[in-house]
């Protein structure tokens, strides 16, 4: 016989509770996609080519991240650097799998937006939008910043 004492039984009250209102289950639930601390590098010298960060954050069911774009610059691709044979490199990647209830962060020596043909005269200091579209989320827009990190 199994004895659970009353704080057991209510939490697994509100476990049952939880998955009947979430119908048909993780797998198939809508994502709840949040982005954040978005930031990119200014470009450096004359080039127009950089990197850009954020973090995409996700309380609902799995989403896929298909593309990404910024109004102050030509393309931006999904990019992950890699550690081989002790050499950094980076592949582009078309799309970028979102786990249910997870998090996918773009942070510098891993994934980063590749931003390329970027305006003149953008710097530090100025403010970066970044659009993101994902497979059943849409299009969702983050606000930023141009720095060395997040503001
Ligand atoms: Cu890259």
């Amino acid at each position: 016989m199994i004895i659970l004492n009353r704080r057991h039984l209510l939490s697994l009250a509100g476990a049952s509770m939880a998955l009947a209102s979430c119908g048909q289950g993780a797998e198939t639930s809508a994502p709840k996609i949040t982005l954040k601390s978005a930031w990119m590098r200014p470009p450096p010298g004359s080039r127009d080519t950089s990197a850009a960060y954020l973090v995409i954050q996700n309380e609902g069911g799995a989403d896929t991240l298909l593309s990404a774009s910024s109004p102050l610059a030509d393309e931006v691709q999904m990019h992950i650097s890699e550690m081989k044979d002790d050499v950094m490199s980076m592949r582009r990647e078309d799309a970028v799998a979102i786990p249910a209830h997870g998090t996918v962060t773009y942070t510098p020596g891993g994934r980063h937006l590749m931003v390329f043909g970027i305006q003149d005269g953008v710097k530090a200091g100025d403010k970066l939008t970044l659009t993101l579209t994902f497979k059943r989320a849409g299009v969702i827009t983050v606000e930023g910043v141009v720095g060395s990190g997040p503001s």
